[in-house]
């Protein structure tokens, strides 16, 4: 994709942050797309004929990351779709990069991001949102097992790529512990001053 074609906006922030929810506001009110990198990562673990279903099951219930290869290319997918369905070229990519290494194939393969969103909780908060919401979603990760894994992998993992965007002043910082109305009221503020 060419850089003047398509925009790209990596929402970042760990396990339960409220990633998902903020995006889902955002494409309502901006025109963008909303691609989240774990939605896609467990659609394709239940397609029939998949033949990373095995795989990416087991990274998942582990808070492992899968590896790239298969998350970009579920992403440029998507990305090819949208375009060719809706002529919609603004993507927010939720949940991706997870790790310095993908950043860079992703912003070398498919193309560079213009900013990072990074929702910023404390574990506390984030732990308690998991475990509520693992009372209804049926996610195989919404455990306190496999939280404690996901905390684990986002702070020595995950958290570094946001450090490195910061160093490039990609970064807009949010923080997620208020209520959803409150924080979007930030995040759209953000968004009224880049995207309008
Ligand atoms: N909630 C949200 N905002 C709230 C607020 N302000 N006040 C009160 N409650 C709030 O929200 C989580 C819960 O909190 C919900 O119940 C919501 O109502 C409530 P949500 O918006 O879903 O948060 P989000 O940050 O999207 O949390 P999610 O669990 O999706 O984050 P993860 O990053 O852990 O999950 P993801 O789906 O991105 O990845 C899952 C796994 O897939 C990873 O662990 C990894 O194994 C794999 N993966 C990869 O390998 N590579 C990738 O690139 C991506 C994923
Ligand atoms: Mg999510």
């Amino acid at each position: 994709f060419r850089p003047d074609e398509v925009t790209v906006v990596f929402v970042l922030g760990g396990p339960g942050a409220g990633k998902g929810t903020q995006c889902e506001r955002l494409k309502q009110d901006f025109d963008f797309v909303h691609l989240s990198a774990g939605d896609l990562l467990r659609e394709e673990q239940t397609r029939e004929g998949s033949k990373y279903g095995e795989m990416i099951k087991h990274y998942i219930k582990e808070g492992l990351i899968v590896p790239m290869e298969v998350t970009i290319a579920l992403l440029e997918q998507a990305m090819r779709e949208a375009i060719a369905k809706g002529n919609k070229r603004r993507f927010l990519i939720d949940g991706f990069p997870r790790k310095m290494d993908q950043a860079l194939k992703f912003e070398e393969t498919v193309v560079a991001s213009q900013v990072v969103l990074y929702f910023e909780c404390p574990e506390t908060v984030m732990l308690e949102r998991l475990l509520k919401r693992g009372e209804s979603s049926g996610r195989s990760d919404d455990n306190m097992e496999s939280i404690k894994k996901r905390f684990r992998v986002f702070k020595e993992t995950s958290f570094p790529v946001i450090e490195a965007y910061e160093k490039q002043n990609k970064v807009k910082t949010v923080s997620c512990v208020k209520p959803v109305d409150e924080v979007y009221h930030e995040v759209k503020l953000v968004f009224d001053e880049m995207f309008k």
